[in-house]
Formats: C-alpha cells, structure tokens, sequence
C-alpha cells in the first residue's frame, strides 16, 4: 500500500518566501502576451487604433495582458494573417472582412456590392442583428470579433481614364483582394480581375501588370497608389466594415471579467478609430487631389448596381440559407 506524506505547513520565513516567488512565477505564466497583426503603416487611423487596444489591455488588465501590435503586414499577407489567428499562430488581427469571407460565408454578406446605401447604414446594420449573425457565423471559424472598425466606401481607381459607366470598366485589368465576389464584380463589369496581395498592388499598377484597384482615400494615399494611378472614380461600390478580431480559443478561455475587458479596450479603440477615419478620410482626398488626382464623381449608380446580380445570384445560390440576412440587411433603415 502507497502511503503519503502529510502535507508540512509552510510556516517558516524561507519557506514563505519560496511560495510567494512560486505563486508570482505561476501568475507569470499566467499573464498572456498576445501578438497582434495589422497591414497598414504608422500613423494610419487602425495603427493608431491598435496601438491603443494595446495600451488599454495593458493598464485594464494591470499588465496581466499585453499586446505586441506587428504593424505594416510584416508577419505576412492578410488571408495568412487571418489563418494564423483562427489556428492561434497570432491571436489579434485587424482585419477587413473582404479577406474573411472565403472562410466566413455569413461575414461576405458585407461584400455584396451596394449592400450599404452608406456608412450610417453598415453601422446600423453591424450594431443590430445582422452583426450579431455575422459574428456568429465568424466564431464558429475561429474568429471572434471584439470591435468594428470603419473603412470607408471603396472607390474605383486607374491609370487610363475616369470611370463613369460599366463599360469603361471593360476590358481593364483590376486588382482586388482574395475573394470570388470581388472577381465576379469586375468580370460583371466586363473587366478582368487580378486578386493580388495588397503589398503588390504599388508596383503591379507603376508597371502595367494592372491599369486599376480599388480602395477607400486612405488606403489610395498612404499606400501611394495614387501617384500611379491617376484616376480616381467616386464608384462607392463596396462599404466593408473591419473587425478587431481574437482566436476564439484564447477568448474562450478567458474569465468572464476579462472577456468583458477586453472587449471593453477593443470597443474604446473603435471609438478612436471611427473619429480617427472620419477626418483621414477628409485630409487623404485633399492630399491626392492636390498632388493633381483627376477625381470624378458618379452620380447616378444604378448601371453599375444593376450589373451585379450575376454577383448577388451566384452568393445566393451558394449559400441559399444567407438569403434572410441579405433581406435583414437591405430593409435595414
Ligand atoms: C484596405 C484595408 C486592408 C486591405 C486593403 C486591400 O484596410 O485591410 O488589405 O484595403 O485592398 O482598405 O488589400
């Protein structure tokens, strides 16, 4: 028969001293370092944004979380970064949902061309229950978002001539993201879509690789895509919120003080990020326009909206159960 020792009170001072500095390496161990990626460069509104996230995790949690941010996409491509998060490689991201939507079918709903009328709408939409369902569906992949962020509307832009109907976009090379409704967006359009890393996208447009992109002002200008593309057409086709994303393991696995201040710092980072757009979104329009963008506006959409059904068909058809959110959305008021 095995007989156990009685357990000896630690009363001694040693002997306190050494359960103190076991129990302080304990919380050591404890306290979470998490890495964090984000795309863009110092200075943009999200960086900002993170950097705070960052800093309001540290002082809420008294040190016990702490956020590295990796910024200007070193630690790799958006659809990488957000693989790494849902496996819990990194456990932050600053993602746009464009690149979440091949793993999240409820997320691409935000990339229905025109879905939003305007930012006021996405934002009524993403507070209410169409949020709701799309962080639901964003969960069950690994991905848990804490926050929104704005983007803006993204606009078409190129290296040839203004854009005012669908036709000018035939027959134009485009860049965009990695997602099959942004290629079946061009193609409706009779262009030709090039799905490209946003780090090639620069050079891809100075050589001719593509004649266009597109993008919101502040990506068109801090990324310098306007000094070699011109054109800048006020299309507003696609209005695609961000999110503040965790791995859903690491989130699960927190106490329900934390989630709760975690969630509370990424929130208090979405203010700051919102105030902060809505004025980069000003000064980045007057930035290129000044260095000489010939910027168009296009009044009347509706060509362009009523291209995409082959768009919103094929998602459909997809995904036929999606079709009630699509409808949330759109009578959204
Ligand atoms: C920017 C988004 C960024 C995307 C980029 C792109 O903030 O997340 O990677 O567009 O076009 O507006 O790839």
């Amino acid at each position: 028969m095995i007989r156990f020792r009685k357990a000896i009170p630690c009363l001694a001072a040693p002997c306190l001293a050494a359960t103190a500095l076991l129990a302080s390496l304990a919380t050591a161990a404890q306290a979470a370092e998490w890495r964090g990626w984000n795309i863009h460069k110092p200075g943009y509104p999200n960086t900002v944004a993170m950097d705070k996230f960052a800093e309001l995790l540290d002082q809420k949690s008294g040190g016990k979380i702490t956020l590295k941010m990796f910024h200007s996409g070193t630690l790799g491509t958006q659809p990488d970064a957000i693989e790494q998060v849902r496996i819990g490689g990194l456990e932050i991201g600053n993602f746009n949902l464009g690149p979440i939507g091949p793993v999240a079918p409820e997320a691409n709903v935000v990339s229905l061309p025109f879905i939003f009328r305007d930012m006021g709408h996405m934002h009524r939409a993403l507070d209410g229950e169409a949020g709701d369902r799309i962080s639901a569906g964003m969960a069950e992949k690994g991905l848990v978002a804490l926050a929104w962020y704005d983007s803006g509307a993204r606009s078409f832009y190129n290296s040839k001539k203004p854009i005012e109907t669908p036709a000018d976009v035939s027959g134009m090379k485009v860049r965009v993201m990695n997602n099959d409704l942004y290629s079946g967006m061009i193609a409706a359009l009779g262009g030709n879509p090039s799905p490209m890393a946003f780090s090639e996208v620069y050079q891809s447009l100075k050589t001719g690789v593509v004649d266009g992109a597109e993008n919101n002002w502040p990506s068109y200008e801090s990324t310098g895509h306007f000094e070699v593309a011109g054109y800048y057409s006020l299309s507003q086709h696609l209005i695609i919120p961000e999110c503040v994303c965790i791995n859903a393991t690491v989130y699960d696995g927190l106490s329900d003080a934390d989630k709760a201040l975690v969630k509370a710092a990424a929130r208090e980072s979405a203010t700051l990020q919102r105030e902060l757009w809505a004025k980069r979104a000003e000064t980045s329009r007057e930035k290129v326009i000044q260095a000489g963008v010939k910027f168009n506006d296009i009044p009347d959409k509706a060509a362009f909206q009523e291209a995409m059904q082959p768009v919103y068909d094929k998602y459909l058809g997809d995904n036929p159960d999606l079709k009630p959110l699509v409808e949330l959305i759109k009578g959204t008021k």
